[in-house]
């Protein structure tokens, strides 16, 4: 009964349906570490934080090997926390996936659904003074290059896990080298002993297991830089896609998602159903959030105190209270206006791309309402 499911479960779970009851963990503004989502390429490497080091080389003055103590040694570099979200540039895809016009048997990309997506308290240094230490940069450095000790196959060849971002990225912003994710020290699986964090960027440019910086010239060779998270435009598909004409994805664009209630849940309620979720723009911050049970002709705001705390690079989670009188099927969707005024595609086919990446339409889900 209600009764019991109250006594059992923590006060603060999401009751997604009461009857069956269906509950989850409470979407919270910090995602705690065992929750975080994980996205690998390969296997997990086991690195000796003792034995380690970081090699800092290319187009910087005085090529380094840096030990995780010097780098924790707060009288050479001076520690940062921040809190920020990382996502990943699949988040949604399963919606792409049921666009897809071929039969699908290439697709190889993982199916993600909503929750692609967290937020970490991420302690460690900045890169630019990392970079500094290192005798600042050369003429010609344009790229920074992230080595992480992972390797994974494809096409029958071994690759070590390899990215980059422009200068310009680590210039601007404190991209982080990080060894602690909400105050415990880096879980294996999420880049033990230490990791990039590209604030704003898709997840993947954040390389985990990080034990080589290379500044150079050009964007990275890397498979993963080249051949992967590419941009296709609407008529690049299976027969023509090079990836010259693909570009490449890096400032996360504003999206957001419902978390509660599931697509297809049925509800019975006394005249409003909650929703949740949470909204996040790469480039700035949500500023409002709104939602439409009319499949997006009329829209409502949601209340600006029902929306977590504004952080430059951080996701806001959110709540509303939605008044709906009918019976059977409606249609909710959300969407997000970011502190730029830039919002998001009204359809998913509208934005619909090769390799199925940056799912940032409005989110719709469908559920059976009995009032
Ligand atoms: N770094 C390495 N070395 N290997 C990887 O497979 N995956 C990337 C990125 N960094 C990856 C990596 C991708 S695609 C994403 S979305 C994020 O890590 C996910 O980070 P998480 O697993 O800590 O959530
Ligand atoms: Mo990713």
């Amino acid at each position: 009964s209600w009764e019991y499911v109250k006594k059992e479960k923590s006060s603060d779970m999401i009751h997604v349906l009461q009857f069956p009851y269906n509950g989850e963990p409470p979407r919270t503004e910090i995602t705690p570490n065992a929750d975080h989502f994980v996205r690998n390429h390969g296997g997990i490497p086991e690195i000796d934080a003792e034995q380690f080091f970081l090699e800092v080389e290319g187009l910087v003055n005085n090529p380094k090997k840096i030990t995780l103590k010097e780098l924790q040694d707060e009288s050479i570099f001076p520690r940062m926390t921040k809190t920020v979200t990382l996502q990943c540039s699949g988040t949604r895809r399963i919606e792409q996936i049921h666009e897809y016009p071929g039969d699908g048997d290439e697709l190889i990309n993982a199916p993600w659904a909503e929750g692609a997506i967290g937020t970490s308290v991420w302690t460690g240094v900045s890169l630019k003074k990392v970079i500094k230490y290192c005798g600042g940069l050369k003429d010609g450095g344009k790229h920074v290059e992230f080595f992480g000790a992972d390797t994974y196959f494809k096409k029958g060849a071994v690759y070590n896990y390899a990215v980059s971002v422009p200068l310009r990225k680590v210039k601007v912003h404190e991209v982080m080298l990080a060894w602690e994710m909400n105050g415990e020290p880096l879980p294996k699986i999420h880049g033990y002993p230490l990791r990039v964090v590209v604030f704003g960027y898709i997840g993947a440019r954040s390389c985990k297991w990080l034990y080589r910086i290379n500044v150079i010239g050009e964007p990275s060779l890397a498979p993963v830089q080249m051949k992967e998270y590419l941009y296709y435009s609407p008529q690049i598909g299976k027969h023509n896609a090079t990836y010259s004409n693909g570009f490449s994805i890096q400032t996360m664009p504003v999206s957001s998602a419902i978390m509660t209630p599931l697509n297809h849940d049925q509800i019975i309620h006394d005249g409003t159903i909650k929703l949740t979720g949470w909204a996040y723009s790469g480039s700035s911050w949500p500023e409002r959030v709104e939602v439409s049970a009319d499949g997006g002709s009329v829209w409502y705001e949601v209340p600006y105190d029902k929306m977590s705390k504004k952080y430059f690079h951080a996701w806001r989670v959110w709540e509303m209270e939605m008044p709906v009188d009918a019976e059977g099927w409606i249609e909710f969707c959300v969407r997000t206006w970011d502190e730029a005024l830039n919002t998001q595609p009204t359809f998913v086919r509208s934005a619909w791309n090769w390799d199925l990446h940056v799912t940032s339409s409005c989110h719709r889900i469908k559920v059976y309402s009995i009032n």
